[in-house]
């Protein structure tokens, strides 16, 4: 392990979640998590982000989806020892989260760093927008929900960096389509069941804190208002048992795969069982 980390193993990489966190979860399909992450793997995050993308984040290639969200950039978390113990250590709370009723083990599927340039500078990649308010699931071409995201900003955050909202519930609603097939239009007027949904305000993450949202719910996030990219590293968990359903994914290549086929334990292994 990286000798500049990992001095509290109580909450090295990070803690885990409690009962009434899983609650909230699973009533809202979002829970807050607060001083969940060390911070010394925060900075480790961060040393490796601007690594790869520059300290503007956003020199790096474009990674090739279209949308203004954010500026993408895989992480690739399982190849170094301490991103991979936090991402194991997900896997965990993701199990817990999950709370299937069958005992069925969490698959890593994607990790990746996730700037959201400044809305005021001229960006060459796209990525300095607001992120529209959209569910997740279709995008991922699984077979089943249960999937999530850690959300994990990489330094103290507040709305003005364009920080996230969800509508509360919605993960009760079913599958909302894929964004890009809208139109242009927001989600709440292609569903307007959703306007029953209570929008949480802007989320304010101090250092260490996180949010994890279920694939199912509605979220979205404003603009960066920063003069700095506004960083955040994304690791998404899926259940074991989930398979590809044969749809283009947004997430992996899926060269040599067999739809309805478990994935590779290999390029997707077990983290938690
Ligand atoms: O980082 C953002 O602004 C949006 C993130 C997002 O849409 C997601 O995690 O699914």
């Amino acid at each position: 392990m990286d000798t500049a980390l990992g001095s509290n193993t109580e909450t090295y990489p990070c803690r885990m979640v409690t009962g009434d966190e899983v609650a909230h979860y699973h009533e809202y399909g979002w829970v807050q998590l607060k001083k969940f992450v060390d911070p010394a793997m925060l900075t480790h995050l961060l040393a490796k982000a601007t690594g790869i993308m520059g300290e503007d984040g956003d020199s790096n290639p474009s990674y090739g989806i279209e949308q203004p969200y954010f500026n993408a950039q895989a992480a690739g978390g399982l190849a170094n020892q301490a991103m991979r113990g936090l991402i194991e250590k997900i896997g965990r709370n993701a199990k817990h989260l999950l709370a299937r009723k069958a005992d069925v083990s969490v698959r890593y599927y994607t990790d990746f760093f996730a700037p959201k340039l400044p809305a005021a500078k001229k960006t060459k990649n796209l990525g300095n927008g607001p992120t529209s308010f959209h569910q997740d699931y279709i995008t991922f071409a699984v077979d089943r929900t249960g999937g999530m995201t850690f959300w994990i900003p990489l330094e103290e955050y507040g709305p003005q960096a364009g920080t996230m909202s969800f509508l509360n519930k919605s993960h009760r609603l079913g599958v909302l389509g894929n964004y890009t097939s809208y139109g242009g239009r927001d989600i709440r007027d292609v569903f307007p069941e959703l306007r029953d949904c209570e929008e949480s305000p802007q989320i304010h993450y101090e250092l260490g804190d996180i949010t994890v949202h279920s694939h199912l719910t509605v979220h979205g996030a404003g603009k960066n208002f920063l003069d700095r990219p506004r960083w955040a590293y994304l690791i998404l968990p899926q259940p074991a048992d989930a398979v590809w359903n044969g749809a283009p994914p947004e997430a992996f290549d899926p060269t040599g795969m067999t739809a309805y086929q478990p994935f590779s334990d290999e390029r997707f292994p077990i983290i938690a069982t």
